[in-house]
């Protein structure tokens, strides 16, 4: 059945897989399934057709016959259970790499999207110096908890899996910030993630799309 995912006609990102189609792209060629990808304008993103499959009018949506889901963590937990290779087989260690997903969505990610928002959007607003700071230490706060739990391990349990996926896109969002380089075990981390032939297809098909390239799935 075929799959098909939405992303963004023109990504506010200019192709550095920041948006969060490309967990989906990664999850998808990590499992060897082809996706098909329709691309979205914002306008089109709030239009009822769109609203019908993601009620706050998002991407990525992900489609697979009578299928629809939206949210990337949900969606990136189904392509693992329905293929091998994102989860482990054994029971315990499976819920354990679900915990990591969960860990990457909604503790890690949070202070880190807070802290790129205020970059975007309160640059200007009176109380953004001061208020940066204490971003920043929210942010360094959970740096700190994942390096030392990471310590020199590949991946955070074990061998690679759908936890280590959505913390190395979480992470992702720092390049830049100047705050990952007081962490040389997590950059390690996300390089080995970003060295991943299915990591590298899916930044490519991504960036294609910016750069006017095709977008064929696979
Ligand atoms: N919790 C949802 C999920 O995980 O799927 C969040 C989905 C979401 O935030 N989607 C964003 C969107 O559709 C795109 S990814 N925004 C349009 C809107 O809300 O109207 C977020 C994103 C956007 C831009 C960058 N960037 O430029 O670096 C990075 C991430």
């Amino acid at each position: 059945m075929t799959i098909t995912i939405t992303a963004f006609e023109r990504s506010p990102d200019r192709g550095r897989g920041l948006a969060r189609d490309m967990r989906v792209r990664w999850a998808l060629e990590e499992v060897g399934q082809p996706y098909d990808v329709r691309l979205l304008s914002f306008a089109a993103m709030k239009e009822p057709a769109h609203r019908a499959l993601h009620p706050f009018g998002q991407i990525p949506t992900y489609e697979e016959g009578d299928l629809v889901l939206f949210e990337s963590g949900a969606i990136v937990l189904h392509i693992a259970e329905r293929h091998a290779g994102l989860l482990p087989d054994d029971a315990n260690a499976r819920a354990r790499a679900i915990s990591w997903m969960f860990a990457a969505l909604g503790t890690v990610e949070p202070p880190i999207f807070e802290r790129a928002m205020a970059t975007i959007a309160e640059r200007d607003k009176a109380w953004y110096e001061q208020r940066l700071p204490m971003l920043d230490e929210r942010v360094r706060g959970r740096l700190d908890e994942l390096a030392n739990r990471l310590g020199d391990a590949d991946w955070l349990d074990g061998a690679f899996s759908a936890g280590d996926l959505l913390m190395v896109t979480v992470l992702r969002r720092l390049n830049g910030s100047g705050m990952l380089e007081d962490y040389p075990n997590l950059c390690a981390y996300i390089a080995r993630g970003e060295a991943r032939p299915a990591y590298q297809r899916a930044f490519e098909d991504q960036l294609a799309v910016f750069t006017g390239g095709s977008t064929p799935g696979r």
